[in-house]
């Protein structure tokens, strides 16, 4: 099903568009093949099946503040609009104007405790993680061998802290599987929490990180999906590319 028109556009206030302005609500968000944080939105509006306007803004170019500026003074994306000009930024606040104006969409579990451990699990990611998101950077086409990311991790200290971290977030995945039945994180619904935890799921896969049978089948699950395909699809089809994201590792770089 087609829920999102796309444009590459960095004008928010073109006349010519104002029809679909009226209508339809707008996320801004960065590349599709690094921009881990604009991609949770996206997912999870595309799984929900909410009609949503894209607009790409390529970011890590000279000009790519000061277009997200044009749209928001936080200078970061996502950013999603709402039809009646409502400016919603940060992804974890944009999850949260998604379950108050789409109630359908299920972005949080109905269940109070699954619904805290889901805000819970959103939160931490938020803001944690830190070395993880940068020594394992994120880029959803790129696939290398096992163990391979240990050589960009410069340190023995920053090895064990990106191990302690996945640790971490294999505990977390664990916790909310066990507590919610599964098959997706809350329960029987894909929520915002999985759309939160679509980047882990990609590095995870980008980096061959091994992880226990129950997170190994979740990851599986969630790469089955045809977002996800979407999502890679169009990411494959993007002209930019940065080379601070597209590293090879010595000679062991698969892609
Ligand atoms: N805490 C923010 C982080 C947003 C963020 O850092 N976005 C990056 C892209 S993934 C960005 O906009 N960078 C702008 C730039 O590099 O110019 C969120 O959760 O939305």
């Amino acid at each position: 099903m087609v829920t999102s028109r796309k444009f590459s556009s960095d004008k928010p206030h073109e006349p010519t568009r104002r029809a679909t302005v009226a209508v339809m609500p707008k996320l801004i968000i960065g590349n599709k093949r690094y921009s881990s944080w604009s991609i949770r939105p996206w997912f999870f509006l595309k799984q929900a099946s909410v009609a949503f306007e894209e607009i790409v803004i390529p970011l890590y170019q000279p000009e790519s503040a000061s277009k997200i500026k044009a749209w928001i003074d936080s200078a970061r994306v996502p950013l999603l609009v709402l039809d009646d000009g409502t400016r919603v930024w940060d992804s974890l606040a944009i999850g949260e104007a998604i379950a108050e104006k789409w109630p359908e969409s299920g972005a949080w579990p109905t269940d109070f405790r699954l619904r805290a451990m889901a805000r819970s699990a959103c939160a931490e990611m938020h803001s944690g993680f830190s070395e993880v998101r940068r020594v394992l950077t994120h880029n959803v086409m790129r696939r290398y061998a096992p163990e391979a990311w240990r050589k960009v991790a410069a340190s023995v200290e920053v090895e064990r802290a990106v191990e302690a971290e996945v640790e971490r977030l294999h505990a977390v995945l664990i916790a909310l599987l066990t507590a919610s039945g599964g098959p997706f994180l809350g329960g029987a619904r894909f929520g915002y929490v999985d759309a939160f935890f679509v980047p882990i799921v990609s590095r995870f896969a980008t980096y061959a990180i091994s992880s226990p049978d129950s997170v190994a089948a979740y990851c599986a699950r969630i790469e089955a999906l045809p977002t996800y395909a979407d999502w890679r699809n169009e990411a494959a089809a993007e002209p930019w590319r940065i080379a601070h994201y597209e590293y090879a590792i010595a000679d062991r770089d698969t892609v």
